[in-house]
């Protein structure tokens, strides 16, 4: 029998980010994908690329919920772009409704190019009610500062500070990365579990932001735990998988080049 694993996250409609590239992961890793569709995300080709965002009903992110926890025996969850206050009350109950093994959270506060400002309520709700059922939480350099209430990070050694400081929110394993955005020749993000941190360096493919990256290493976290890893390994393995993709990534007429899963 094929191991399950489940995502409720946005759609992006260019098809490189988001449940798009979840589902992908999770097949290119072996693992059967059931997703729930947050919102959608329509990048504007006429305005720049700016993100055109539609949230799904909440009473219809509900419906998902119920239908996937009651056609499939879940037991490991991948959790993406919410979007909205009220998306992620409804979440929160459907995730509080069943008991996972682990749920994995990608903090999206913004998508890329988003302005920062817009996510606040977003993030205070995220914090509040989705980041208590979290066993592994993955946020980015910006992510991370926010969640931490950090001034800055600029270094290795400040990453480490807030995946401490993130740990004590109540995850019991945080993926700080830094990718691209730290100085170096090397991504490095960062493992913490609560005692031991563990440094993740593979040298930057390129100095920009692979659309994608983000959502592709939390969900092959998600379907190798799913396959019965443990964490730290699920976490390297992540890795390997999401910089494989980074070298084979796509180029589109976007502004930004776009994972490939399948390199
Ligand atoms: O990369 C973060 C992200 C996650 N989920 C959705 C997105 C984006 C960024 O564009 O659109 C749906």
């Amino acid at each position: 029998m094929v191991d399950l694993a489940y995502v409720i996250a946005g759609s992006e409609a260019t098809g490189g980010a988001g449940l798009q590239a979840d589902l992908k992961t999770f097949q290119q890793l072996g693992v059967y994908g059931v997703g729930t569709t947050t919102c959608i995300v329509s990048f504007d080709p006429k305005n720049n690329w700016s993100h055109r965002f539609f949230p799904v009903p909440a009473e219809v992110v509900a419906e998902q919920i119920e239908a996937a926890t009651a056609a499939h025996d879940l037991d490991v969850v991948k959790v993406g772009m919410l979007g909205t206050p009220a998306t992620i009350e409804t979440v929160a109950a459907g995730l509080g409704a069943s008991s996972w093994r682990h749920v994995v959270l990608d903090p999206v506060l913004i998508c890329k190019g988003q302005e920062p400002g817009a996510a606040l309520d977003t993030d205070n709700a995220l914090r509040s009610q989705i980041l208590p059922h979290a066993t592994v939480v993955t946020p980015n350099l910006f992510e991370a500062q926010t969640l931490s209430g950090m001034e800055a990070i600029t270094s290795v050694d400040d990453l480490v500070e807030a995946a401490r400081r993130i740990h004590d929110l109540g995850p019991q394993y945080v993926v700080a990365k830094g990718g691209v955005e730290l100085d170096g020749d090397d991504a490095v993000d960062v493992l913490f579990d609560g005692s031991e941190v563990t440094l993740l360096t593979a040298p930057k493919v390129g100095n920009e932001r692979v659309s994608g990256a983000g959502c592709t290493l939390a969900a092959a976290i998600t379907a190798e735990i799913a396959k019965g890893a443990a964490v730290a390994d699920a976490v390297a393995t992540a890795k390997d998988f999401v910089t494989a993709g980074i070298q084979g990534r796509v180029s589109a007429n976007t502004p930004f080049d776009t994972v490939w899963q399948g390199a």
